[in-house]
């Protein structure tokens, strides 16, 4: 298959890696991945019991940071951020995910695109568990979504009814940031009205 770059981005030949609020100390046997928020039960999840879950999705696909670099054709494995909003019962309202991670990193995503099918937790890059530096123990991914929503050493999926800034958004950056429609910087669309893709509209 023909992979087609993005607007405006370049191959590069590795990750470079982030951590804008430094590399979390983590200890993996108090670890949870907690959803919580506009959800009818909240819920946790140990290390061992992401492993573990059977529901699993795998595919490779580009990264693309919106400083402008993008990685070619990575194998992504995890666990589809749907998976985790069904069995939390997510409420009709929730319009937004925040993705909360281990050093204080947030990002905000809008639900369509953070339940979207290719929307993972990822536990595996590569085919390998994640290296500290590449996010571990598990980072979001939505490969339509530039670099900055894959937040890394995630501890909390937050379901929410209203929009609020992350750590890149506070700067400027966009409340969605597809790299299809080139949204790098924000122009108004968090007064967009969200709909979640679970709740059936009339
Ligand atoms: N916790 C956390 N997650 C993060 C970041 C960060 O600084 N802290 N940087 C983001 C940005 S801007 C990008 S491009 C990717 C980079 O992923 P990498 O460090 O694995 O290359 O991580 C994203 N997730
Ligand atoms: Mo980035």
């Amino acid at each position: 298959m023909e992979t087609v770059l993005p607007p405006g981005q370049r191959y590069v030949r590795g990750f470079i890696i982030y951590a804008a609020l430094g590399l979390p100390e983590v200890d993996i046997e108090s670890y949870r991945l907690r959803v919580t928020g506009s959800v009818d039960k909240e819920l946790e999840f140990s290390y061992e019991a992401l492993l573990n879950n059977p529901v699993k999705t795998t595919y490779r696909s580009d990264f693309h940071c919106v400083t402008k670099w993008s990685v070619r054709d990575v194998l992504w494995e995890g666990i589809p951020v749907r998976w985790f909003a069904e069995q939390a019962g997510v409420k009709n309202g929730a319009a937004w995910v925040f993705f909360r991670c281990l050093d204080g990193y947030m990002a905000p995503v809008p639900i369509e695109d953070a339940l979207s099918e290719k929307a993972i937790v990822v536990l595996k890059m590569n085919g390998e568990p994640l290296k500290l530096e590449n996010g571990y123990p598990c980072r979001a991914f939505i490969p339509h979504l530039y670099g900055w929503k894959s937040a890394k050493h995630l501890c909390e999926i937050e379901f929410s009814d209203t929009y609020m800034d992350g750590f890149w958004e506070a700067y400027g950056y966009h409340e969605r940031g597809n790299v299809w429609e080139e949204e790098r910087f924000k122009q108004g669309f968090s007064r967009h009205v969200r709909r979640n893709p679970l709740v059936t509209h009339k």
